[in-house]
């Protein structure tokens, strides 16, 4: 039990107005109750008091799994009042609804995302890899991809995951073999989100719950979930919850979150968020190459000599031509 609140003294309660207060992390939220954790390991059931906006943002949840809070007892000690919200040094936030401006915050103070993902059983499409990549890096979260059910993989399915192993690490983005069901790959794993906060997302079906159970058996998720199936499409406001990990650190699952969506991600930045494209793009004849349809395009040049990834290049154009019909 340690390394719940790094930055924050969680073991030292302070005095204030005669008021005791103290420090804690949230990793439970219902949007009214917070589930914190506070001095050596224990947990308090908590509500809010006042308000807590993000600046310039209009947000449906003033605080979200990850927040690292003040609060104070209330009088029967057995639940507590969230007085405070402290600076979070990340969040990662989804559109409340599609016409929606207003936004949720996921989660707070995140270390690395990774997103599972399978070759087959199911299917996992680049260009949802890669939407999700974008979304980490807008939010400058290191992000890693874990490729899982490697026990059924027979010649074709291993030579498509080595394809794709071989795009990603190419441009940045570790990658992690792993077989839930014989264990296989576990502990580079567990090393790598050992004391940390994680963020783990992914396709209904391609074992996220069955992971977080071999992490932490205590846990006992419901696999083969066919009711998160059933939430997809409808706006069902669910919140993510954070599992303490026995080896050390916090993975939060994002039971019934398709994607993250971020808030206001320009058209014209969007190649940022593809390192490798944007490395190239220093290249480009016009300084606001959209690397569409541009004369003397490096990125486009790149593309046609496969030094970029058709399928990444791809990916970006689908991304952009969705924000172009939002725009419409
Ligand atoms: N063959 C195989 N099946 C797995 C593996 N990991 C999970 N599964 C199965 O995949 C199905 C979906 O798993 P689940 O954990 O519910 O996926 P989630 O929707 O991502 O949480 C279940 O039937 C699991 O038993 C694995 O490494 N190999
Ligand atoms: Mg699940
Ligand atoms: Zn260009």
């Amino acid at each position: 039990m340690k390394n719940y609140c790094r930055d924050v003294a969680c073991i030292v309660p302070t005095v204030f107005n005669n008021i005791l207060l103290q420090k804690g992390l949230v990793i439970k939220s219902t949007g009214s109750r917070y589930r914190v954790l506070y001095g050596e390991g224990k947990i308090i059931d908590c509500t809010i008091k006042g308000k807590f906006r993000v600046r310039e943002l209009r947000t449906t949840n003033p605080v979200a799994v990850g927040d690292n809070i003040i609060f104070e007892f209330e009088k029967s000690n057995t639940s507590g009042i969230i007085t405070e919200v402290l600076d979070r040094k990340n969040y990662i936030l989804r559109r409340s609804s599609n016409l929606s401006k207003e936004a949720q915050i996921i989660a707070a103070n995140i270390d690395q995302v990774f997103l599972m993902i399978t070759i087959i059983y199911p299917e996992t499409p680049v260009e949802f890899i890669d939407r999700f990549l974008v979304t980490a890096e807008a939010y400058r979260v290191p992000a890693f991809i874990i490729i899982n059910k490697t026990d059924i993989y027979g010649d074709e399915e291993t030579s498509r995951m080595t394809n794709l192993i071989s795009m990603y690490s190419k441009i940045g983005y570790g990658c992690f073999r792993l077989s839930v069901k014989n264990g296989s790959g576990i502990d580079t794993l567990k090393e790598k989100m050992k004391d940390r906060i994680s963020l783990i997302s992914g396709n209904s079906g391609v074992g996220k719950s069955t992971f977080l159970n071999l992490l932490n058996p205590s846990l006992r998720l419901k696999t083969e979930e066919i009711s998160d199936y059933h939430k997809q499409g409808k706006h069902v406001t669910t919140f993510p919850e954070m599992h303490q990990m026995p080896f050390g650190g916090f993975i939060i699952d994002t039971p019934g979150i398709k994607g993250f969506g971020v808030v206001d991600l320009e058209r014209n930045e969007i190649y940022h968020f593809f390192p490798e494209i944007f490395r190239i793009s220093k290249d480009c004849r016009f300084y606001n190459c959209l690397h569409v349809d541009e004369p003397d395009c490096a990125v486009r040049a790149a593309v046609e000599s496969l030094q970029i990834d058709p399928l990444r290049y791809r990916s970006y154009i689908n991304i952009i031509e969705d924000e172009n019909r939002k725009y419409r």
